[in-house]
């Protein structure tokens, strides 16, 4: 009796392993086809923060109540930028127009970015673009 269920059992199994292995194949593609397209075309690569205790912060921007304050900042050529991030539970990120300096989305603590430089950089933030910055390198 065992052995017979057994048999009936495994012979069984092969088909059904394929199925369920073709659905999840089909459902992965799916998930990495909508992390291309939400990641790809709404955000740059994020380019790693500068560790602030050893280059020149002349200027800090707090990032609070869904906005950068101040907005404007002017450094010279080889300071660096300082956003801190205190806006409770709302994640904000800092993103270059130009692609320059890009950080992770995050609710609490910093990113720095050196300016080497001289120009007029434009930033937002990804998920709330009406959110918008300037830092003025000169
Ligand atoms: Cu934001």
């Amino acid at each position: 009796m065992v052995h017979s269920h057994a048999g009936l059992a495994l012979a069984g199994r092969p088909t059904r392993t394929r199925r369920s292995g073709a659905l999840l194949a089909a459902a992965l593609l799916a998930v990495a086809a909508l992390l291309v397209l939400s990641g790809c075309s709404s955000k740059p690569a994020v380019v790693a923060s500068a560790e602030a205790a050893s280059v020149d912060v002349a200027a800090t921007v707090t990032v609070k109540d869904m906005t950068f304050t101040p907005a404007s900042v002017t450094v010279k050529p080889g300071q660096a930028v300082t956003w801190i991030f205190d806006d409770g539970v709302v994640e904000h990120d800092v993103v270059a127009a130009d692609g320059s300096f890009v950080s992770e989305m995050m609710t609490q603590g910093s990113y720095t970015h050196v300016f080497t430089e001289a120009g007029t950089f434009d930033y937002s933030c990804s998920p709330h673009p009406r959110m918008g910055g300037v830092v003025i390198v000169e």
